[in-house]
């Protein structure tokens, strides 16, 4: 992308059904509704396309390793073989230095802040990532994901921003979305205004082509995806919820079925499409969960509840959280309003 700002058009364009969207069109039609002053964040979100395009590209190759090389030796093109999460954390910080729209970054990946180097511009935004998150699955061939969050610089000036424009409550994003790299590779993103998109790339053209218009998840859904085999390891609240999503009980389409890939992005994605919930309590163990605030729970959040459904610790909203530090942990349940609304409940001993 160059650094023009893009003028954001007058009237959107009416998408009818079977007509070839691309994200960049997209993206520019709806400059408007999320009030896209000078057009950075149109730029911006299109840069995370691109981003997700080059890290797609190179999970294709994954499990290649032995004809291609090992990571760190020199491959027959004469390139270093890097780490896929290595590869994905260099792309987004490379693609983001320079791009002029934000002033500062951070990585799941990186313990501080990323400035933005003093030869570039500084802009607008300030951009949080998990560069490739559920890493554990890439060895299996199980989909993998980028996560990304965006906020409004508060710091005044045109220097790099500071760790206070990173450390923000979720209900502050102005965007948020994620790249999965499934079956096929997806980007799901938010604005806002309960408007919550999914594009699909079409490999033949190297394009993101609107697949998922407005998504909504529904109000009640009949899966939890859970890492049960920490269930002895659980509180006494989550427990009992799931004892109870595993009773049966026609009248409230119980029980439920159980899905996990143990990869976020794919398992939030699923809840997102087919409702249900998706959570990681705490436990004996690790009473703060062990899923990022900034990096997962808040974007994630944020696309959930735009398509209405609900994100909470147990007991409090996620998006309201005030985090104190990068790397801060919290333990999460999200998913279909009326199932978190009844975890609440177990959580907070109402049942
Ligand atoms: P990662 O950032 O190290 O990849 O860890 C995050 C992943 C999530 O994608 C997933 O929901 C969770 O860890 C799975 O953890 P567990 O293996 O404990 O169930
Ligand atoms: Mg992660």
């Amino acid at each position: 992308m160059s650094n023009k700002a893009i003028v954001p058009t007058k009237t959107p364009i009416i998408t009818r059904p079977n007509q070839v969207v691309t994200i960049s069109r997209y993206i520019l039609e709806h400059a408007e509704s999320h009030s896209d002053e000078g057009g950075d964040l149109s730029g911006l979100l299109c840069d995370i396309a691109l981003t997700g395009k080059m890290i797609a590209q190179e999970v294709r190759k994954a499990g290649l390793v032995d004809i291609l090389g090992q990571t760190g030796t020199i491959n027959v093109q004469g390139e270093e073989v890097q780490k896929l999460d290595d590869y994905a954390n260099e792309c987004f910080i490379k693609n983001f230095d320079h791009s002029g729209r934000v002033c500062v970054m951070a990585s799941e990946e990186e313990e501080g802040p990323i400035p933005i180097p003093e030869k570039f511009k500084c802009g607008d935004y300030v951009l949080l990532f998990d560069p490739l998150d559920g890493s554990s699955n890439i060895d299996a061939n199980v989909s993998i994901g980028s996560i990304f969050s965006i906020y409004k610089r508060i710091s005044e000036g045109n220097e790099s921003g500071t760790i206070q424009d990173l450390l923000r409550k979720g209900s502050e994003q102005v965007a948020a979305g994620y790249v999965l790299y499934g079956s096929s590779t997806m980007l799901v993103y938010t604005t806002g205004n309960g408007q919550v998109d999914g594009f699909t790339l079409d490999p033949s053209v190297g394009e993101f082509l609107l697949s998922h218009a407005g998504i909504k998840i529904p109000d009640k859904g009949k899966i939890y995806s859970c890492n049960e085999g920490y269930r002895n390891l659980l509180f006494d609240g989550s427990r009992r919820f799931l004892d109870y999503l595993q009773e049966e009980d026609k009248s409230t389409g119980r029980p439920y079925s159980a899905r996990y890939v143990g990869s976020m992005v794919a398992d939030v994605h699923r809840t997102l499409l087919y409702g249900g919930i998706f959570m990681y309590p705490g436990t004996s163990k690790a009473p703060g969960g062990k899923l990022r605030l900034l990096y997962e729970a808040n974007p994630m959040g944020m696309l959930i509840e735009q398509a209405g459904g609900l994100a909470s610790t147990g007991t409090e909203s996620i998006l309201e959280l005030k985090p104190t530090e990068l790397h801060q942990r919290v333990p999460l349940y999200m998913g279909s309003k009326q199932d978190v609304e009844l975890a609440i409940e177990f959580e907070t001993g109402v049942r």
